[in-house]
């Protein structure tokens, strides 16, 4: 392919392979009732690399989505018998927004208004068929760069650089109503005692190998179930959804006695780390939940430290 269109750049060329290298990885959904239609635009698709699935129509398309959950684009035609194009983008929005699913509608229908239709209705872009071949790949390679573009922008707003934990912005945005709701709600405010030693007597560099090492034990422990943040240098925060403050504290009480007894691996050899929590149960809004995993945390500081208080 590279070669029939040798008119490219060598830079150009560079990126069109470590594209082709990213597009083996990303799986394409068609719809599209016409067969010939459908195998055509999976043919040019898979020129480029794409993982294809196809769709007879809305209702299969559908069915699909909801079986293969990491679908990136779904291209979809308009006139569709039992679910139509617009009918399937509604659906498909309820469970699906711009930045996780990507949609590009097509029609051979005449009406000058489909395109703004398809547009408002959810997709992320719209093409007339017939189509110039090299504006397919251009609007699909498009509509891709901007999926990814949100998605890193999203990473950096909501997964802290050094330990990949949540921050404080992902950790306020899911939990500011949530625990309205939830009944119990507890919240677990940790922070590493004496680490300001850590680093004058190791050096900086690895203060942040136990920052990373112990954001990934409290990850691995509680991460899966529960929302787990780095609220600022030190200082974690776990929530524990549907947990009230004395399964809470159980729970992180186990944790600090297994975290104390298992030295961290750094450059400069095993260290030993502890921390300090405070556990705060249900109260009027999230500041003032924090407020009071706060005060006793500096209570389990005052009463030696390495403790979990409630
Ligand atoms: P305490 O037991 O009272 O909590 O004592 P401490 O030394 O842990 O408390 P303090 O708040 O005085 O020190 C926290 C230190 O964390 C100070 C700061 O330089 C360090 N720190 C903050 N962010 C980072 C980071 O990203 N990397 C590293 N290596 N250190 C950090
Ligand atoms: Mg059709
Ligand atoms: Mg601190
Ligand atoms: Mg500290």
């Amino acid at each position: 392919y590279i070669i029939k269109e040798n008119r490219f750049s060598y830079h150009y060329v560079v990126k069109l392979i470590d594209r082709l290298h990213r597009n083996q990885q990303v799986k394409v959904l068609v719809a599209d009732d016409s067969t010939v239609s459908r195998k055509f635009i999976k043919a040019l698709l898979e020129q480029h690399l794409f993982q294809v699935l196809e769709a007879n129509d809305g209702a299969e398309a559908l069915a699909v989505l909801e079986k293969q959950k990491d679908i990136q684009l779904l291209i979809t035609d308009y006139n569709m018998p039992n679910v139509d194009g617009f009918e399937l983008i509604l659906k498909v929005r309820e469970r699906f927004n711009r930045e996780d699913l990507a949609i590009i509608g097509l029609s051979n229908d005449n009406d000058e208004s489909l395109s703004a239709r398809f547009i408002k209705n959810g997709a992320n872009d719209f093409l007339q068929k017939p189509f110039v071949h090299e504006e397919f790949h251009c609007r699909v390679l498009n509509t891709l760069d901007s999926l990814d573009m949100i998605r890193s922008l999203w990473e950096k707003a909501n997964r802290d650089f050094l330990t990949n934990a949540f921050t404080r912005r992902y950790f306020f945005n899911k939990h500011q109503d949530e625990h309205k709701e939830a009944n119990p709600f507890s919240i677990a405010l940790i922070d590493i005692d004496f680490f300001k030693k850590v680093n004058d007597t190791h050096g900086h560099d690895v203060g942040d190998q136990v920052l990373v090492e112990f954001a990934r034990r409290l990850n691995t422990a509680f991460g899966q179930h529960f929302t787990v943040a780095r609220f600022g240098g030190e200082e974690f925060v776990v929530a524990f959804k549907g947990l009230d403050s004395q399964k809470a504290r159980t729970i992180m009480d186990k944790f600090r006695a297994q975290s104390e007894a298992k030295p961290v691996q750094t450059s400069c050899g095993e260290l030993y780390v502890t921390f300090s929590c405070g556990v705060a149960t249900l109260n009027q809004n999230i500041d003032h939940l924090l407020q009071r995993a706060d005060d006793l945390l500096y209570k389990a500081k005052q009463a030696g430290r390495n403790q979990v208080i409630s």
